[in-house]
């Protein structure tokens, strides 16, 4: 028999915080992908406000960050008709849903995240009960949508199999009530390191400007940071052990070109640094130019922003409370 019931497409969810303007590691680690996802997949994407207080902001900052956010995820080229593009805080099901499950989460296991140990290293002055539980929240952020997928950096991964065994638990305990997401994370770019040291990741956070090339430098500002990045003294464009410096420009140069390793190889070979340095840097400014162009242009209309991230929050509201009322009704909260 014919089957005419009209099959909802995979769902993918993904946010990213506004505390500062995204780098070239959370564009190609990340945003990037929202994109190439868009195309296929039914997409929820989110500026995750609530996320970003768990280290101090101005508030000032804190709202153009996040407006400026949301304008660089409509340029990237997402479509706000297409895809579910919002705000987290506009969304009161979160912070519920994040509550529940807090106490469905074991303090041992919250204690193991890495992110919370350097963040608390980081922040020493102010190491808050969010920070904490932040994982809680980005749990809740993915399993209200039901999302099969979950396009993230490498340093995200570990927050992804909390979110998993959060929900594993709690569907071995209630029923099957969440989807188990699976991460999706690109082959190559998936940790961008700093330029100024490439053993640590790059962080839009940074205090140092020249360790991160921001999605909105100009390509003045961008040449002079790829001319000034750190690599080694041996002259020879290949990837390689204690090459740092080096495989993280090929990672870089991959990604925007499309050329594996090997070609990058052949490519320099007999060449120095200077040139290399040079060729990444051109590529990077071919990528983000449109970004850069588009932003500039979108940033100016405020009240359409607005308009988008209103919609956007209606629709948001309208999926993620259907399993925060299935949630409640499970957990034995008597209903109104
Ligand atoms: P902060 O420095 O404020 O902690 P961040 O740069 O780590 O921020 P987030 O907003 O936390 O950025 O991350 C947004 C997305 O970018 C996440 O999916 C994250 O995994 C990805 N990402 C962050 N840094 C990198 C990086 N260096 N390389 C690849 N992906 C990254
Ligand atoms: N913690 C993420 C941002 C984030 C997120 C999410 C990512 C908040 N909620 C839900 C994926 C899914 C980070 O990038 N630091």
């Amino acid at each position: 028999m014919e089957n005419n019931t009209p099959q909802r497409r995979p769902r993918v969810l993904s946010a990213i915080q506004p505390t500062a303007i995204p780098t070239i590691g959370n564009y190609l680690g990340a945003l990037r992908n929202w994109k190439a996802m868009s195309d296929d997949y039914d997409c929820v994407y989110a500026v995750a406000d609530l996320h970003a207080i768990t280290v101090r902001q101005d508030p000032a900052t804190l709202r153009r960050q996040t407006l400026e956010a949301f304008a660089l995820l409509l340029s990237i080229g997402l479509d706000p008709e297409k895809n579910v593009i919002f705000i987290q805080s506009h969304v009161n099901t979160h912070s519920q849903l994040a509550w529940i499950l807090d106490c469905y989460t074991q303090f041992g296991e919250a204690s193991r995240m890495t992110q919370f140990k350097d963040k608390s290293q980081k922040h020493a002055d102010n190491v808050n009960v969010g920070l904490f539980t932040y994982p809680v929240l980005m749990a809740a952020d993915i399993l209200l949508y039901q999302a099969n997928f979950v396009p993230i950096g490498a340093d995200q991964k570990q927050h992804l199999e909390i979110t998993r065994d959060i929900a594993e638990r709690f569907n071995g305990i209630y029923g099957n009530t969440f989807t188990i997401p699976e991460a999706f994370i690109g082959k190559v770019g998936a940790r961008v390191m700093s330029l100024q040291n490439p053993t640590q990741k790059m962080s839009k956070s940074d205090p140092n400007p020249k360790a991160s090339v921001s999605i909105l430098d100009t390509p003045d500002a961008i040449m002079k940071k790829f001319k000034s990045a750190v690599t080694d003294s041996e002259a020879v464009v290949r990837y390689g052990e204690g090459k740092d410096g080096i495989n993280n420009l090929m990672s870089i140069y991959s990604c925007c070109t499309g050329k594996s390793f090997e070609e990058i190889e052949n490519e320099f070979a007999g060449k120095g640094y200077g040139d290399f340095k040079v060729s990444v840097a051109e590529a990077v400014i071919e990528e983000l130019t449109p970004v850069r162009e588009r932003f500039n242009e979108r940033i100016t209309d405020k009240a359409y922003l607005m308009e988008c991230a209103a919609k956007g929050a209606d629709m948001a509201q309208r999926i993620s409370q259907r399993t925060l009322d299935k949630v409640m009704r499970k957990v034995g909260f008597l209903q109104k």
